[in-house]
């Protein structure tokens, strides 16, 4: 094998975000933007000499390329072996899970989730360790110092990986191995949850719609759903996987599965629908008349889990993203578990899964997982629902209402402000951090006395490292939160978020509509922040 050392030159922007490197395909596509930032990966990663490395991406655009890329860069790096997933397809989670289970030294996930695809969408590469997780701080701060002073990239002269062959080729001196990107996986589900009771709902009637968005949960869907478990033909829909995803946006929200929303709303509509995003981590629950926020799903499946078989002994504790409400709190408290809350982006759950402290994480963006991988997991979710609702022999709404009358309701949303001028949004937040020290014992309206208001910062318990300037939180004395934050994952300007939260007590009133129920909250948050007035935006982008 001849390794060639090909001369480059470094580019300033390859700042790892939220979850990994997300930009335009057209960055991409720059002669040696893929070359320079993998080879940056390897050079702040040690002793990866003759170790399996797992790649596999959503099947966008320009995944197909990439991994060519990756496949060289990696032999003429001294990897010993690739394991690769058909078509260069493995979900986000599926591809946590076979690096664990053939203990690869890491993995390279080529996705951007939830934006679109596409020859003018978005492309991502993620590096995750060998726990499964994406990298830590540490090693993507490494990365991005690396693509600043990168001058070489390694390479071999060798033709392209027949993707679609199943088996073992070789590149250069590497072995490279394409394997299905379904069957570890649907394995794993099986093990943790109750197959023949989830069959006998479905063939007693129990009628469900699963939206894979054109994206990558297409195949897994199909064999575990429509296979494995007997749901009706049909019950998966948009199934293949294209590479701009159908020309739509695989963004499990209302606004994105409206239709599937309406139709779960009407009385001849299915018992359930869900739908999961892009690269298949996130997940949408919908049941009949009744939507369920993240959030609340969160603290539904944590409330829960013990009825499927692999959490039957019970969670150790659970774990939520900063602006995730506080509704999982009241379910750890009462179980008397553990309860963490950490930044946004799902390697912040990493050292608390690996460390046995929490069995259970969730973000409202429509994440949730488990220790069973180390990524959020959008059909393992779907799964649990289904566990929970076959074992409980009740429909979504009636668990969510008998959640609400023992734990109360906290009411929340979250509206985005996308595409903003960065410089706009920039301002906007430091302006709102400057104001917090004035805000604690502040009452605004009738009611609305602030508690504490800071920019939080995470002390990782198990490592000890420290995250500051994750996102401003005011807390206010009833258990209500305004929290605003910029994305970290978006490609175009910036994106403001904010996030709303209203407790309501077990026995309050559970039946309020959201936005009125947070109407106060977000009048404040306009008073404080200023984002319509600041952006000139007169509603938010995206509301969830
Ligand atoms: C968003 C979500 C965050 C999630 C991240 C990756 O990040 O808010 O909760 O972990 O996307 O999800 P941000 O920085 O844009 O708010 V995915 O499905 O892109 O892997
Ligand atoms: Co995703």
């Amino acid at each position: 094998m001849t390794v060639q050392t090909i001369k480059t030159t470094p580019f300033g922007d390859q700042k790892p975000g939220t979850s990994g490197l997300r930009k335009r395909v057209t960055v991409w596509q720059q002669p040696n933007y893929v070359e320079n930032y993998i080879q940056a990966i390897f050079d702040s990663l040690e002793g990866f000499e003759g170790q399996t490395l797992v790649i596999g991406g959503d099947g966008r655009f320009y995944n197909d390329v990439a991994i060519q890329k990756a496949i060289r860069i990696a032999a003429a790096n001294g990897f010993g072996k690739v394991l690769v997933g058909q078509n260069g397809l493995l979900s986000t989670p599926a591809a946590s899970h076979v690096i664990r289970h053939h203990k690869a030294y890491g993995g390279l996930v080529l996705s951007a989730s939830h934006n679109p695809g596409g020859p003018d969408g978005d492309f991502g590469i993620k590096y995750n360790i060998s726990n499964g997780g994406p990298a830590p701080e540490k090693i993507t701060d490494a990365v991005f110092e690396r693509t600043k002073v990168i001058d070489s990239y390694r390479s071999v002269d060798a033709p392209d990986i027949a993707l679609g062959q199943i088996g073992t080729q070789q590149v250069g001196g590497m072995v490279v191995e394409v394997i299905d990107p379904v069957t570890d996986y649907a394995a794993l589900m099986e093990t943790l949850f109750d197959f023949p009771a989830i069959r006998a709902l479905f063939a007693s009637g129990f009628t469900m719609t699963f939206d894979a968005m054109h994206a990558i949960t297409g195949p897994y869907a199909h064999a575990i759903l429509e296979g494995k478990l007997g749901a009706a033909k049909g019950t998966v829909v948009n199934g293949t996987p294209s590479p701009d995803f159908g020309k739509g946006h695989p963004d499990p929200n209302l606004v994105y599965c409206k239709d599937m929303f309406d139709l779960l709303m009407t009385p001849e509509g299915p018992d359930f629908g869900a739908a999961s995003d892009g690269d298949g981590d996130r997940n949408l629950i919908i049941g009949k008349n009744r939507f369920v926020t993240p959030s609340d799903s969160l603290a539904l499946l944590a409330a829960n889990a013990h009825l499927a078989p692999g959490y039957k002994a019970g969670i150790a504790g659970i774990a939520r993203s900063m602006p995730t409400s506080a509704a999982a709190d009241r379910v750890a408290e009462k179980l008397g578990i553990e309860m963490h809350e950490t930044p946004t982006g799902w390697k912040f759950f990493g050292n608390l899964l690996d460390a046995g402290r929490v069995t259970i994480c969730g973000e409202e963006s429509a994440g949730t997982g488990s220790n069973h991988v180390r990524e959020k997991d959008g059909l393992w979710a779907v799964l649990l629902w289904l566990n929970i609702i076959a074992a409980r022999k009740q429909g979504v709404d009636q668990i969510v209402r008998e959640h609400w009358a023992t734990y109360g309701r906290n009411y929340y949303t979250r509206h985005d402000y996308e595409e903003v001028d960065a410089s706009i949004a920039g301002k906007l937040v430091d302006d709102l951090r400057a104001q917090l020290p004035t805000l604690p014992g502040k009452t605004f309206g009738e009611d609305l006395q602030v508690a504490y208001a800071d920019d939080f910062t995470y002390h990782d318990p198990v490592d000890g490292s420290t995250s500051a300037k994750q996102g401003i939180r005011i807390g206010f004395t009833d258990g209500s939160r305004i929290v605003l934050r910029l994305s970290g994952t978006g490609t175009v300007g910036a994106t403001l978020r904010l996030y709303l939260e209203r407790y309501e007590a077990a026995d309050g009133r559970h039946d309020l509509d959201t936005q009125l129920a947070l109407e106060p909250l977000i009048a404040l948050s306009e008073t404080l922040a200023g984002i319509k007035q600041r952006t000139g935006r007169e509603q938010p982008s995206v509301i969830t």
